[in-house]
C-alpha cells in the first residue's frame, strides 16, 4: 500500500511517497515534483538508527540516568511544577515539532500552567523575520511563494545558500535559470549557489544594510521609485527620503568591501527586470541587527512596487519544516496563540476559547531570557522538546553554566545523544517522524499532513500526547483529553478563526482535506495592496548599519561565521548516522581564504586553533578562494561550534548574532 507523507526536514517540505519499505518523492506533489534531496531520500532509516532514546529515564542528583515508567515520570513533572510558581517555569519547543505538538504545548503552557515563558529554536532563525513582517505589513505574513520564481526575472539571495539549505528549492531555480532567470548571491562565501548566479556579491560580513541603503539611494537618485504604489498604499516615504539622500555612498560601499563595477552590476541587473524576488535567511536574520537587515531589504520592495504581484516580493525562506506552523499556532513567547498578542482583548478571547483562567498578561521570556533567568537562579522547570539548545544557544559556557542552575529540566528527544543530555534530569522518548501523523506548514504557507509509515516503538509517544498527559496529571483532564492528533488539529483550526481579521482562518479545512495535496493559507491575502496595519498601508522604515555586531580588532582580525551543510541536519542526531550519507562534506572543518593562510603559514588539512573571546577549538583547515579575506565558517554540524560564537542579541527579536565572532587563528601543532 502507498503512503503519501512529506518530508520533514527543511522548509521546503517535498512530497514523499512510501510503498512497502521504499521510499520516494511523491511526483504528484506541486512543491517538489517527484524530487528529494538526499536528507529526504534517508530519512525512512533515520526511525532505525541504534541511537533512538526508547525508555522514559530519570537521573537524581550526580547519578546515571535509570529507565522509569511513563506514570512515574510524570508524575516527577507534576510534582515539580508544583513545587514552584508560573513564572518559574520553562518551555523551549521547536520548528520541528509538528503543529498538533506545538498547539498542545502552548496551551499547557500559556493557558493552564500560567507561565508565557514558552518559546522555541524559532528564536535562533526566524524571529527577525517576524518582527520585520509584523513592523511593515502589520502581521507575520510571507507574501511570496516557491512557484512564483517561475514568474520572477530576477532572484536577488542575500545570506542564503539555498543549494544547500533548501534544496529542492534551488532544483526549481536551476530550472527557472534555463527559462531566463537572472540571479544574484551576496554572500562573503562563494557558495554552491553563488556559482550557478550570474553575479556573486562577496559582502565583508555584517555590511548587508549598508549595501542596501545603497541601492535604496540609487533607486531613489534615479527616480525609479513607484510613486503611485507609494502614495497609495505605503506610510513614511517623505520621513524616509530625507534619511536616505544624506547617507555617505562612498563610505558605505567601501565597508561592503564591494567594487563600483560590481554595485553597478548589480543595478543593471535591478533595472533590466521588471519582476523582482528577493530571498534571504541566516545571513541577515542571526545578528544583533536583524530585524533592520530584514527592513532593508524589504524596503527596496516597498520603494519599487515590486510587492504583491506574481513573481515580485521579500521571500523569508523558512528554515525548518514547521517553523512557520510554530509561529502560526503562537510557539514564540512574544505571541499567545494564532498570531494574537498579549493585549486584553486578545486574551480575553483566548482564555474564552480554551476556557482558561490562567494566562498571564505579558510576553514570556524569550530563549536566551531563560538562559539569564537561570542565572538568576529564576528558572526551577524547563520542558524542552524536540530541540538541543546546550548545542545551538550562542556562548555555550554560559549557558551550560546557567543550565547547571536549573533544578529540574526535562529533555523530550527520539534520539539518545544530544548535547543537553548531560544537563536533563528527565528524558522522555519521543516518537519521531514516520512513527507518527500531524501537520506541518511550509515555507510556502503550504499546510500538509505528515502520515504515519511504520509501528511506533513501545515506550515511545508522539510530543503531543506527552505535553496532553502532563496537562491531565495537572488536573486539566477536559482541557486535554484528546484521542489523536486529529482531534487537536479539529480544535486548532477553530482556534484560526480568532486570528487578527480573520486573516489566517482555516476552521474549514479538515485532516482528511489536508491528505490531498494540502491547503494553501493567506492565498492573496495583499493582493488588493491592503496590508494588515491599522490603516492598512505598508511601513517604510529607514535603517541604518549601527555596528552592533562584534567586530574585528588587531588581536581577533578574522570573523568567523557558521552555517549548513547540504547533507547533514545540525547537531546530526538524523542525519550523521546514516551511512550513505558519510561520504559527502565531513562534519568539521573551518573554511580559510587562500591568501589569509598563506600569510599565516597555514596550508590545507593542517589544524588550527580559532579563539574568540569565550573560548578555542581546533579545526582542520579547509584553505579555499571561496571566501572572502579576513572571513572563517565553520559549519553547524560541528556541535562544539558553540563554545567559539557570541550572545549578543537583536533587541527587538532576542536573535543570537552567531554570523559575526571576532577570532584569531593559529596553526596547532599540540
Ligand atoms: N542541509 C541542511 N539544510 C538545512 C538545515 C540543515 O541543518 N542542513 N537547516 C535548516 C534551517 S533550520 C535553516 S535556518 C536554514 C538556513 O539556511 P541558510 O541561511 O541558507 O544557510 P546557512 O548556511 O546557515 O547561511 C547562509 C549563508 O549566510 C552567509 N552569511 C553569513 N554572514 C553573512 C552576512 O553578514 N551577510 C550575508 N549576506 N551573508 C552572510 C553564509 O556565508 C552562508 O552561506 O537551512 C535549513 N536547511
Ligand atoms: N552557531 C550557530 N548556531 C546555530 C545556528 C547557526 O547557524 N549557527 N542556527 C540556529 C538555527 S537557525 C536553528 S533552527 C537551531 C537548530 O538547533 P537544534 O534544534 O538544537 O538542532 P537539531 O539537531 O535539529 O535538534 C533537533 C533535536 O530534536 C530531536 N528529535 C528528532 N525527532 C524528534 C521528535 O520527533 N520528537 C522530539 N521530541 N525530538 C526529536 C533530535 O534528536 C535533536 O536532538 O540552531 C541554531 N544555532
Ligand atoms: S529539500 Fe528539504 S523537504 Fe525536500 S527532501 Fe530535502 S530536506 Fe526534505
Ligand atoms: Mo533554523
Amino acid at each position: 500500500m502507498k503512503i503519501k507523507s512529506v518530508c520533514g526536514y527543511c522548509g521546503v517540505g517535498c512530497g514523499i511517497e512510501y510503498d512497502t519499505r521504499r521510499l520516494v518523492g511523491d511526483i504528484d506533489y506541486p512543491v517538489n515534483e517527484g524530487l528529494v534531496c538526499s536528507k529526504g531520500a534517508s530519512e525512512l532509516h533515520t526511525i532505525e538508527t541504534p541511537t533512538r532514546l526508547l525508555r522514559p529515564k530519570l537521573r537524581k542528583a550526580y547519578e546515571d540516568f535509570t529507565e522509569i515508567s511513563w506514570e512515574m515520570a510524570i508524575e516527577t513533572i507534576v510534582h515539580n511544577i508544583r513545587s514552584t510558581s508560573p513564572e518559574r517555569i520553562g518551555f523551549y519547543l521547536s520548528g520541528q515539532m509538528l503543529t498538533e505538538d506545538y498547539y498542545v504545548a502552548n496551551k499547557l503552557g500559556k493557558g493552564f500552567l500560567g507561565t508565557n515563558n514558552v518559546d522555541t529554536n524559532s528564536r535562533t532563525c526566524m524571529a527577525s523575520a517576524v518582527v520585520a513582517h509584523k513592523k511593515v505589513f502589520g502581521v507575520d505574513y510571507v507574501p511570496v511563494r516557491m512557484e512564483e520564481i517561475e514568474h520572477c526575472n530576477l532572484l536577488i539571495m542575500v545570506g542564503a545558500n539555498p543549494a544547500e539549505a533548501h534544496v529542492v528549492f534551488n532544483n526549481k531555480i536551476k530550472k527557472a535559470k534555463k527559462e531566463g532567470l537572472k540571479t544574484v548571491v551576496i554572500d562573503p562565501r562563494r557558495t554552491e549557489t553563488a556559482e550557478q548566479a550570474d553575479l556573486h556579491l562577496p559582502i565583508r560580513v555584517g555590511t548587508d544594510i549598508d549595501f542596501l541603503s545603497l541601492v535604496a539611494r540609487r533607486i531613489v537618485d534615479d527616480g525609479k521609485t513607484d510613486d503611485a504604489f507609494l502614495d497609495a498604499h505605503v506610510n513614511g516615504f517623505d520621513a524616509y527620503l530625507k534619511k536616505i539622500k544624506k547617507i555617505p555612498t562612498k563610505k558605505l560601499l567601501k565597508r561592503c568591501g564591494l567594487e563600483e563595477e560590481a554595485f553597478e552590476a548589480f543595478m543593471a541587473l535591478f533595472y533590466q527586470s521588471e519582476n523582482v524576488i528577493s530571498a534571504w535567511t541566516m545571513g541577515l536574520n542571526q545578528s544583533a541587527q536583524g530585524v533592520d537587515k530584514n527592513l532593508a531589504l524589504i524596503n527596496l520592495h516597498l520603494l519599487t512596487g515590486k510587492i504583491n504581484r506574481p513573481g515580485n516580493g521579500p521571500f523569508s525562506l523558512t528554515g525548518q519544516p514547521n517553523a512557520m506552523g510554530g509561529r502560526e499556532v503562537g510557539g514564540l513567547a512574544t505571541t499567545l496563540a494564532v498570531h494574537l498578542d498579549f493585549n486584553e482583548e486578545s486574551i480575553a478571547k483566548v482564555s474564552e476559547f480554551w476556557g482558561a483562567q490562567n494566562i498571564a498578561p505579558a510576553p514570556g521570556l524569550t530563549a536566551f531570557e531563560m538562559i539569564e533567568a537561570a542565572e538568576r537562579r529564576e528558572l526551577d522547570v524547563l520542558i524542552i522538546c524536540h530541540t538541543d539548545p546546550v548545542y545551538h544557544l550562542p556562548n555555550r559556557s554560559r549557558v551550560e553554566a546557567a543550565l547547571k542552575k536549573v533544578p529540574f529540566i526535562v529533555e523530550i528527544n527520539a534520539y539518545d545523544d544530544s548535547e543537553t543530555k548531560p544537563f536533563a534530569h528527565l528524558r522522555l522518548p519521543a516518537a519521531p517522524w514516520g512513527e507518527k501523523e500531524g501537520t506541518q506548514t511550509n515555507m510556502d504557507r503550504s499546510i500538509t499532513r505528515q502520515e504515519r509509515l511504520t509501528r511506533r516503538s513501545i515506550d515511545c509517544k508522539p510530543d503531543w500526547e506527552i505535553f496532553s498527559m502532563i496537562g491531565r496529571a495537572m488536573g486539566f483532564v477536559s482541557a486535554f483529553d484528546y484521542q489523536d492528533a486529529e482531534a487537536i488539529w479539529d480544535e486548532y483550526r477553530r482556534m484560526t478563526a480568532l486570528s487578527p481579521k480573520g486573516h489566517m482562518d482555516i476552521s474549514g479545512v479538515d485532516a482528511a482535506s489536508l491528505k490531498n495535496g494540502g491547503h494553501v493559507w493567506g492565498e492573496g491575502l495583499f493582493d488588493d495592496n491592503e496590508f494588515l496595519t491599522p490603516d492598512g498601508r505598508a511601513n517604510l522604515i529607514f535603517v541604518q548599519n549601527e555596528r552592533r555586531s562584534e567586530s574585528s580588532s588587531l588581536e581577533f582580525p578574522y570573523l568567523l561565521t557558521t552555517g549548513r551543510t547540504r547533507d547533514q541536519w545540525h547537531s546530526g542526531t538524523k542525519t550523521a548516522f546514516v551511512d550513505r550519507l558519510l561520504k559527502h562534506k565531513p562534519l568539521s572543518y573551518i573554511e580559510i581564504n587562500s591568501e589569509d593562510a598563506q600569510s599565516a603559514g597555514i596550508a590545507d588539512g593542517d589544524k588550527v586553533k580559532v579563539t574568540t573571546a569565550r573560548g578555542a577549538l581546533v579545526f582542520e583547515a579547509k584553505v579555499t578562494e571561496n571566501i572572502r579575506e579576513k572571513t572563517l565558517f565553520v559549519p553547524v554540524t560541528d556541535r562544539r561550534i558553540n563554545y567559539l560564537t557570541n550572545d549578543l542579541l537583536d533587541p527587538e527579536s532576542k536573535e543570537p548574532d552567531y554570523n559575526h565572532n571576532a577570532a584569531k587563528l593559529e596553526k596547532w601543532s599540540g
